[in-house]
């Protein structure tokens, strides 16, 4: 397993759960310097950050792209792919395919997490799944045309009302008709949700494409908590090999929050 430290670049998403927030070509000296493997981007938009000089930054650090993150689009757009408005629909599904060229310049999976939405009063929910699997089916053939994966995140229940769990992500996958779109277990939203968190990771399974790595109260794993040794049991079980990435608090401020994930990541996986 790889070890992964998130830096959001969007300054109106300031206070939400990511590990650097400033430049970043510090924050990738910084993640370099303590050792991780790769980092997580959020991006206000796909050109933020030329492919050029994110290429020349990864090489200068010997750092790797794990994802790139879209929530931009509904943070500063509105957009969402289970949108009642088509045109807002077709937008979001714009915006995160942009987003997915840009993160495949890099090698880089992107992760369908608020963009997906929830069902909007008046709304059926199969109509707004229909619509989100939809959205998913388009955006999973461009994943293919750029050689990616497609990640998609449930969350817990006070930021959508689609998917909370890993079992009905599953499922969900399942039922669509593109096999481009992987499982992101965010151990935060799982810890409101799940009945245990080792029993849903090993029914997951091979489903499993993503982590993120957050403690119970959400801050760096080791001070909420989260029974983790159990976690990493399970997921060494399914043999997942992925990225274990730090989507936390920056408690109590970044560099302490980056140091005490690299020293949990080693204790329970290195
Ligand atoms: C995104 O990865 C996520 O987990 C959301 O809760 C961010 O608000
Ligand atoms: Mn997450």
């Amino acid at each position: 397993m790889k070890s992964c430290v998130t830096i959001a670049l969007v300054p109106a998403i300031k206070t939400g759960p990511w590990i650097y927030w400033n430049d970043l070509e510090t924050s990738m000296a910084k993640a370099a310097a303590l050792g991780f493997d790769a980092v997580e981007l959020f991006t206000p938009a796909a050109d933020t950050v030329s492919s050029s000089q994110l290429t020349d930054l990864l090489g200068r650090f010997d750092l790797k792209i794990a994802a790139v993150g879209t929530g931009a689009g509904k943070v500063l757009h509105g957009l969402t792919l289970t949108d009642p408005d088509p045109q807002i629909r077709a937008h979001a599904v714009a915006f995160i395919a942009a987003m997915m060229s840009f993160g495949a310049t890099v090698g880089a999976p992107a992760i369908i997490g608020s963009m997906q939405g929830n069902i909007a009063p008046g709304v059926e929910k199969e109509q707004a799944l229909h619509w989100l699997a939809d959205g998913l089916y388009q955006l999973g053939n461009h994943a293919e045309t750029l050689g990616v994966k497609l990640i998609y995140e449930p969350l817990n229940r006070y930021e959508t009302n689609l998917i909370n769990d890993l079992s009905t992500g599953v499922e969900f996958i399942r039922s669509l008709t593109t096999n481009q779109v992987v499982l992101l277990a965010d151990l935060f939203h799982m810890n409101i949700e799940e009945r245990s968190l080792p029993e849903s990771i090993r029914k997951a399974g091979s489903y499993i494409g993503h982590v993120h790595f957050a403690d119970s109260n959400r801050r760096p794993i080791g001070f909420g908590h989260t029974a983790m040794d159990e976690v990493a049991i399970a997921l060494k079980e399914i043999g997942y090999t992925g990225y274990i990435s730090a989507e936390a608090f920056p408690f109590p401020d970044s560099d302490q929050a980056a140091r005490q994930t690299i020293r949990s990541f080693k204790a329970y996986f290195g």
